[in-house]
Protein backbone atom coordinates (compact mmCIF):
# COMPACT_ATOMS: atom_id res chain seq x y z
CA UNK A 1 0.00 0.00 0.00
CA UNK A 2 1.73 3.24 -0.94
CA UNK A 3 1.26 6.14 1.00
CA UNK A 4 0.95 9.56 -0.45
CA UNK A 5 4.11 11.78 0.40
CA UNK A 6 2.81 15.44 1.65
CA UNK A 7 5.22 18.43 1.81
CA UNK A 8 4.49 20.95 4.39
CA UNK A 9 6.47 23.84 5.87
CA UNK A 10 9.21 22.81 8.69
CA UNK A 11 8.67 26.15 10.71
CA UNK A 12 7.52 30.06 9.44
CA UNK A 13 3.90 31.59 8.76
CA UNK A 14 2.36 28.31 6.92
CA UNK A 15 3.47 25.42 9.06
CA UNK A 16 1.09 25.69 11.89
CA UNK A 17 -2.05 26.15 9.86
CA UNK A 18 -1.55 23.31 7.24
CA UNK A 19 -0.66 21.21 10.29
CA UNK A 20 -3.66 22.56 11.92
CA UNK A 21 -5.61 21.73 8.72
CA UNK A 22 -4.25 18.20 8.36
CA UNK A 23 -5.42 17.38 12.46
CA UNK A 24 -8.95 18.76 11.57
CA UNK A 25 -9.10 16.41 8.64
CA UNK A 26 -8.89 13.78 11.62
CA UNK A 27 -4.75 13.26 10.52
CA UNK A 28 -2.51 11.90 13.51
CA UNK A 29 0.88 12.59 13.37
CA UNK A 30 3.89 13.08 15.81
CA UNK A 31 5.92 15.88 14.96
CA UNK A 32 8.44 16.70 17.67
CA UNK A 33 11.48 19.14 17.09
CA UNK A 34 14.08 18.10 14.37
CA UNK A 35 11.79 15.44 12.93
CA UNK A 36 11.65 15.34 9.37
CA UNK A 37 9.38 12.89 8.03
CA UNK A 38 6.26 10.85 10.21
CA UNK A 39 3.80 8.58 9.21
CA UNK A 40 -0.13 9.32 10.16
CA UNK A 41 -1.19 6.79 12.45
CA UNK A 42 -4.73 6.68 10.56
CA UNK A 43 -4.57 7.45 6.91
CA UNK A 44 -1.94 6.24 4.29
CA UNK A 45 -0.19 9.58 4.55
CA UNK A 46 3.60 10.46 5.11
CA UNK A 47 4.87 14.22 6.02
CA UNK A 48 7.93 15.82 5.38
CA UNK A 49 8.69 19.04 6.82
CA UNK A 50 10.70 20.94 4.66
CA UNK A 51 11.87 24.89 3.67
CA UNK A 52 9.03 26.43 1.57
CA UNK A 53 11.38 27.68 -1.00
CA UNK A 54 11.64 24.06 -1.90
CA UNK A 55 8.65 22.37 -1.96
CA UNK A 56 8.12 23.38 -5.98
CA UNK A 57 10.60 21.87 -6.45
CA UNK A 58 10.53 18.44 -4.52
CA UNK A 59 6.32 18.08 -5.61
CA UNK A 60 7.61 18.50 -9.86
CA UNK A 61 10.43 15.89 -8.92
CA UNK A 62 7.93 13.32 -6.92
CA UNK A 63 10.44 13.51 -3.94
CA UNK A 64 6.95 14.82 -2.55
CA UNK A 65 3.36 13.88 -4.12
CA UNK A 66 1.38 17.06 -2.84
CA UNK A 67 2.46 19.88 -0.84
CA UNK A 68 1.23 23.39 1.25
CA UNK A 69 2.55 26.74 0.02
CA UNK A 70 1.49 30.09 -0.82
CA UNK A 71 0.86 31.02 -4.61
CA UNK A 72 3.58 33.71 -4.03
CA UNK A 73 5.94 30.65 -3.80
CA UNK A 74 3.94 28.78 -7.00
CA UNK A 75 4.52 31.46 -9.22
CA UNK A 76 8.12 32.44 -8.47
CA UNK A 77 9.36 28.92 -8.83
CA UNK A 78 7.08 28.59 -12.31
CA UNK A 79 7.79 24.36 -11.51
CA UNK A 80 5.73 22.02 -13.65
CA UNK A 81 3.08 20.86 -11.12
CA UNK A 82 -0.61 21.21 -10.66
CA UNK A 83 -1.80 23.89 -8.23
CA UNK A 84 -5.27 21.25 -6.60
CA UNK A 85 -6.90 23.48 -4.42
CA UNK A 86 -6.94 26.89 -2.50
CA UNK A 87 -6.90 26.50 1.75
CA UNK A 88 -8.34 29.67 2.38
CA UNK A 89 -5.29 30.66 5.07
CA UNK A 90 -1.94 32.94 5.05
CA UNK A 91 -3.64 35.56 3.00
CA UNK A 92 -0.77 38.11 1.42
CA UNK A 93 -0.05 39.95 -1.58
CA UNK A 94 3.23 40.42 -3.54
CA UNK A 95 3.03 44.34 -4.35
CA UNK A 96 5.14 47.29 -5.19
CA UNK A 97 6.33 49.99 -2.93
CA UNK A 98 8.37 53.05 -2.47
CA UNK A 99 9.70 55.66 -0.03
CA UNK A 100 6.90 57.63 1.50
CA UNK A 101 8.26 60.87 0.37
CA UNK A 102 8.22 60.03 -3.04
CA UNK A 103 5.04 61.36 -5.60
CA UNK A 104 3.85 57.72 -7.54
CA UNK A 105 3.06 58.46 -10.88
CA UNK A 106 1.95 55.14 -11.87
CA UNK A 107 4.04 52.25 -13.26
CA UNK A 108 6.05 54.02 -15.60
CA UNK A 109 8.13 55.50 -11.87
CA UNK A 110 9.68 52.78 -12.16
CA UNK A 111 11.36 53.09 -15.30
CA UNK A 112 15.27 52.74 -14.69
CA UNK A 113 14.68 52.84 -10.95
CA UNK A 114 16.25 49.64 -9.09
CA UNK A 115 14.08 47.25 -7.16
CA UNK A 116 15.05 44.97 -4.50
CA UNK A 117 13.06 40.99 -3.97
CA UNK A 118 12.89 38.03 -3.50
CA UNK A 119 10.44 37.30 -6.05
CA UNK A 120 12.76 38.35 -9.60
CA UNK A 121 11.91 36.53 -11.86
CA UNK A 122 7.52 37.14 -11.51
CA UNK A 123 9.07 40.71 -11.28
CA UNK A 124 10.89 40.52 -14.28
CA UNK A 125 8.01 38.84 -16.07
CA UNK A 126 5.14 41.74 -14.70
CA UNK A 127 7.27 44.64 -15.76
CA UNK A 128 8.15 42.94 -19.29
CA UNK A 129 4.35 42.75 -19.72
CA UNK A 130 3.86 46.28 -18.95
CA UNK A 131 7.28 47.23 -21.05
CA UNK A 132 8.87 48.96 -17.86
CA UNK A 133 12.41 49.24 -17.79
CA UNK A 134 13.94 48.39 -14.50
CA UNK A 135 16.86 46.83 -12.69
CA UNK A 136 16.02 44.04 -10.33
CA UNK A 137 18.13 43.74 -6.87
CA UNK A 138 17.18 40.08 -5.88
CA UNK A 139 17.64 39.98 -1.79
CA UNK A 140 16.47 36.66 -0.44
CA UNK A 141 15.21 38.72 3.11
CA UNK A 142 14.83 42.32 4.62
CA UNK A 143 14.05 43.50 1.49
CA UNK A 144 11.73 46.34 2.75
CA UNK A 145 15.25 47.60 4.19
CA UNK A 146 16.90 48.20 0.77
CA UNK A 147 15.99 51.78 -0.34
CA UNK A 148 16.86 52.66 3.19
CA UNK A 149 20.59 51.64 3.05
CA UNK A 150 20.62 52.63 -0.37
CA UNK A 151 20.62 49.67 -2.27
CA UNK A 152 17.60 49.95 -4.36
CA UNK A 153 14.75 52.64 -5.13
CA UNK A 154 12.13 50.65 -4.54
CA UNK A 155 11.05 47.21 -3.61
CA UNK A 156 8.53 44.17 -3.90
CA UNK A 157 7.78 42.59 -1.35
CA UNK A 158 4.97 40.67 0.65
CA UNK A 159 2.68 42.31 2.65
CA UNK A 160 -0.02 42.15 4.90
CA UNK A 161 -0.83 44.28 7.18
CA UNK A 162 1.52 47.05 5.32
CA UNK A 163 2.85 47.35 9.14
CA UNK A 164 6.87 46.52 8.11
CA UNK A 165 6.47 49.01 4.83
CA UNK A 166 5.34 51.68 7.14
CA UNK A 167 8.10 51.32 9.69
CA UNK A 168 10.54 51.44 6.84
CA UNK A 169 9.62 54.33 5.23
CA UNK A 170 7.86 52.89 2.61
CA UNK A 171 4.07 52.87 0.91
CA UNK A 172 2.27 50.44 -1.13
CA UNK A 173 1.96 51.70 -5.04
CA UNK A 174 0.92 48.42 -6.99
CA UNK A 175 0.05 44.98 -5.83
CA UNK A 176 0.88 42.54 -8.54
CA UNK A 177 -0.15 39.13 -6.99
CA UNK A 178 -2.99 38.14 -4.77
CA UNK A 179 -1.73 35.18 -2.37
CA UNK A 180 -3.03 32.02 -0.14
CA UNK A 181 -1.61 28.78 0.88
CA UNK A 182 -2.76 26.05 -2.06
CA UNK A 183 -2.12 22.45 -2.24
CA UNK A 184 0.48 21.75 -5.28
CA UNK A 185 0.42 18.42 -6.89
CA UNK A 186 2.69 16.24 -8.98
CA UNK A 187 1.73 15.50 -12.44
CA UNK A 188 2.10 12.29 -12.63
CA UNK A 189 0.39 10.72 -9.63
CA UNK A 190 -0.59 6.92 -9.50
CA UNK A 191 -4.24 6.29 -9.44
CA UNK A 192 -3.21 4.73 -6.02
CA UNK A 193 -1.73 7.98 -4.93
CA UNK A 194 -4.90 9.96 -6.49
CA UNK A 195 -7.45 7.81 -4.72
CA UNK A 196 -5.46 9.23 -1.19
CA UNK A 197 -5.55 12.20 -2.62
CA UNK A 198 -8.82 13.02 -3.25
CA UNK A 199 -9.59 11.41 0.18
CA UNK A 200 -8.03 14.11 1.73
CA UNK A 201 -9.72 17.05 -0.56
CA UNK A 202 -12.98 15.31 0.47
CA UNK A 203 -11.81 15.80 3.79
CA UNK A 204 -10.82 19.56 3.58
CA UNK A 205 -13.55 20.82 1.98
CA UNK A 206 -16.04 19.70 4.70
CA UNK A 207 -13.36 20.99 6.68
CA UNK A 208 -13.17 24.41 4.56
CA UNK A 209 -17.32 24.41 4.19
CA UNK A 210 -17.61 24.31 8.22
CA UNK A 211 -15.36 27.40 8.58
CA UNK A 212 -17.38 29.47 6.02
CA UNK A 213 -20.53 28.21 7.50
CA UNK A 214 -22.67 29.00 10.83
CA UNK A 215 -25.40 26.74 11.72
CA UNK A 216 -28.08 29.32 12.96
CA UNK A 217 -30.78 29.03 15.41
CA UNK A 218 -33.82 31.93 16.33
CA UNK A 219 -37.55 32.32 17.03
CA UNK A 220 -39.95 34.15 15.61
CA UNK A 221 -43.57 34.95 14.70
CA UNK A 222 -45.03 31.81 12.35
CA UNK A 223 -46.22 35.11 10.31
CA UNK A 224 -42.25 36.25 9.79
CA UNK A 225 -41.06 32.88 8.44
CA UNK A 226 -41.30 33.84 4.66
CA UNK A 227 -39.94 37.05 5.33
CA UNK A 228 -36.91 35.73 7.48
CA UNK A 229 -36.35 33.18 4.65
CA UNK A 230 -35.48 35.90 1.98
CA UNK A 231 -33.43 37.77 4.11
CA UNK A 232 -31.21 34.62 4.28
CA UNK A 233 -30.52 33.33 0.79
CA UNK A 234 -29.36 30.22 2.42
CA UNK A 235 -32.00 29.19 4.17
CA UNK A 236 -34.01 27.80 1.28
CA UNK A 237 -35.32 25.14 3.23
CA UNK A 238 -35.10 25.84 7.29
CA UNK A 239 -35.82 23.24 10.36
CA UNK A 240 -39.17 24.88 11.72
CA UNK A 241 -40.01 23.64 15.19
CA UNK A 242 -43.16 25.24 16.93
CA UNK A 243 -42.21 27.18 20.15
CA UNK A 244 -44.50 26.45 23.36
CA UNK A 245 -45.96 29.60 22.94
CA UNK A 246 -48.80 29.34 19.97
CA UNK A 247 -47.64 31.64 16.91
CA UNK A 248 -44.06 31.24 17.32
CA UNK A 249 -41.67 29.06 15.90
CA UNK A 250 -38.05 27.86 15.87
CA UNK A 251 -36.24 28.11 12.60
CA UNK A 252 -32.92 26.32 12.15
CA UNK A 253 -30.41 26.43 9.07
CA UNK A 254 -27.12 26.97 7.96
CA UNK A 255 -25.94 30.06 6.58
CA UNK A 256 -23.11 31.63 5.30
CA UNK A 257 -21.05 33.63 8.01
CA UNK A 258 -20.48 36.51 6.22
CA UNK A 259 -24.29 36.86 4.74
CA UNK A 260 -25.08 36.44 8.59
CA UNK A 261 -23.21 39.58 9.57
CA UNK A 262 -24.42 41.89 6.89
CA UNK A 263 -28.28 41.40 7.35
CA UNK A 264 -28.62 40.95 11.04
CA UNK A 265 -30.37 44.25 11.40
CA UNK A 266 -33.01 43.25 8.66
CA UNK A 267 -33.46 39.80 10.44
CA UNK A 268 -34.40 41.52 13.88
CA UNK A 269 -36.79 44.29 12.50
CA UNK A 270 -38.41 41.22 10.39
CA UNK A 271 -39.03 40.36 14.07
CA UNK A 272 -36.26 37.49 14.83
CA UNK A 273 -35.79 36.73 18.15
CA UNK A 274 -33.48 34.92 20.47
CA UNK A 275 -30.33 34.65 17.44
CA UNK A 276 -27.91 31.87 18.12
CA UNK A 277 -25.11 31.17 15.60
CA UNK A 278 -22.67 28.12 16.46
CA UNK A 279 -19.93 27.07 14.93
CA UNK A 280 -20.01 23.78 12.57
CA UNK A 281 -17.00 21.04 12.72
CA UNK A 282 -17.16 19.55 9.56
CA UNK A 283 -19.65 20.08 6.57
CA UNK A 284 -20.31 17.45 3.96
CA UNK A 285 -22.12 18.61 1.29
O1 LIG B 1 12.11 29.06 6.33
P1 LIG B 1 11.24 29.05 5.13
O2 LIG B 1 11.98 29.33 3.85
O3 LIG B 1 10.41 27.82 5.06
O4 LIG B 1 10.17 30.25 5.34
P2 LIG B 1 10.19 31.75 4.82
O5 LIG B 1 10.82 32.58 5.85
O6 LIG B 1 10.68 31.82 3.42
O7 LIG B 1 8.64 32.04 4.69
P3 LIG B 1 7.59 32.59 5.76
O8 LIG B 1 7.34 31.57 6.81
O9 LIG B 1 7.94 33.97 6.19
O10 LIG B 1 6.31 32.71 4.81
C1 LIG B 1 5.75 31.60 4.20
C2 LIG B 1 4.58 32.05 3.33
O11 LIG B 1 3.61 32.73 4.15
C3 LIG B 1 4.91 33.06 2.27
O12 LIG B 1 5.48 32.48 1.11
C4 LIG B 1 3.53 33.67 1.98
O13 LIG B 1 2.81 32.85 1.09
C5 LIG B 1 2.83 33.60 3.34
N1 LIG B 1 2.74 34.91 4.05
C6 LIG B 1 1.59 35.44 4.55
C7 LIG B 1 3.73 35.78 4.32
C8 LIG B 1 3.17 36.86 5.00
N2 LIG B 1 1.84 36.62 5.12
C9 LIG B 1 4.02 37.94 5.43
N3 LIG B 1 3.51 38.90 6.02
N4 LIG B 1 5.07 35.75 4.06
C10 LIG B 1 5.85 36.73 4.48
N5 LIG B 1 5.39 37.84 5.15
C11 LIG B 1 6.43 38.84 5.55
C12 LIG B 1 6.85 39.74 4.40
O14 LIG B 1 7.94 39.16 3.69
C13 LIG B 1 7.26 41.01 5.11
O15 LIG B 1 8.58 40.96 5.56
O16 LIG B 1 5.95 39.69 6.55
C14 LIG B 1 6.35 41.03 6.30
C15 LIG B 1 5.16 41.88 5.98
O17 LIG B 1 4.13 41.71 6.89
P4 LIG B 1 3.22 42.96 7.32
O18 LIG B 1 2.10 42.34 8.12
O19 LIG B 1 4.06 43.89 8.13
O20 LIG B 1 2.71 43.62 6.05
ZN1 LIG C 1 11.25 30.41 2.32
Amino acid sequence: MSLLKIAIQKSGRLSDNSKKLLEECGIKFSNGAGVLKTTAQNFPVELLFLRDDDIPQYVEQQVADIGIIGENMVVEKDKDINVVEQLGFAHCRLSLAIPKEETYTGLTYFMNKKVATSYPKFLSEFFRENKITAEIEEISGSVEIAPGIGLADAVCDIVSSGSTLSTNGLKEVETILKSQAVIIGNKNLSAEKLEILSGLLFRIRAVKNAKENKYILLNAPESAIQKICSILPGMKSPTILPLAEKGWVSLHSVVKEDQFWERIDQLKEAGAEGILVIPIEKMIL
